[in-house]
């Protein structure tokens, strides 16, 4: 891959879930259990609209195929509801679900002296981390509990920056959702789509494989 425009890197910011290690089908197990048992219609195709966005803009979407109006408090227990579905699926994550190529591109980008952190919208970041042994991998970590706005907002890649000492312009965002590689460009960092975000026309640059970071920041 030719790099025309190379900024200097010295910090990586990963996003979680489709970038690290992949739980969207838990969290749609986790959906669906809650939509049946509130009579709610709800598909695969609904949960792709899911990816990258918060828990409760999450639930806002599901919420758009309920006949049932709800309460604020009602959907604060809908939420938790369905996170406590999403934590016992949790429980099977072993380090075989990283995703392809990740743990010889965090020991590459070590190998450089390039900071690696995340920046995830999900609040089970911890949990998630340390059931696939790589809490310890990262220098930082910015997540749901740290962050008032969602992506595309670039609050939870700023708090990693912030967190990491290293400024925006020195760091690269991995993402695989559209809103992440929003909230990438809003905070002035470089932009790398994968996955689902493979193709979207503004991020800087798009791998087919999460290896072929390294052509762009080494
Ligand atoms: P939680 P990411 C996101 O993770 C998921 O892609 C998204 O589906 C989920 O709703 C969100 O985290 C919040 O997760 O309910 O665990 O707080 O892609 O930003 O790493
Ligand atoms: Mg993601």
């Amino acid at each position: 891959m030719t790099n025309l425009y190379r900024k200097q890197i010295k910090a990586v910011i990963f996003d979680l879930d489709g970038v690290i290690v992949s739980t969207d089908n838990l969290h749609y197990k986790g959906w669906k259990k809650l939509a049946e048992e509130e009579q709610i219609y709800f598909d695969e195709i609904i949960n792709n609209r899911l990816r990258g966005v918060s828990r409760m803009e999450s639930l806002e979407i599901l919420l758009e195929n309920s006949k049932k109006e709800y309460s604020t408090e009602e959907k604060a227990a809908l939420a938790e509801r369905k996170n406590s579905y999403y934590v016992e699926l949790l429980a099977s994550l072993t380090p075989d679900n990283i995703l392809p190529g990740v743990n010889e591109v965090l020991k590459e980008l070590k190998c450089k002296d390039i900071q690696v952190a995340i920046g995830s919208s999900s609040k089970n970041t911890a949990n998630i981390l340390k059931k696939i042994a790589l809490f310890e991998a990262f220098d930082a970590i910015a997540d749901g509990n740290d962050i008032k706005h969602s992506k595309p907002n670039p609050e939870v890649f700023l708090v990693a920056s912030k967190k990491l000492g290293i400024p925006p312009e020195y760091c690269v965002v991995v993402e695989d959702a559209v809103a992440g590689i929003q909230a990438a460009i809003n905070a002035d960092m470089t932009s790398v789509a994968v996955g689902d975000a493979k193709g979207y026309e503004l991020a800087d640059y798009s791998i087919d494989s999460i290896n072929q970071l390294l052509d762009i920041v080494i």
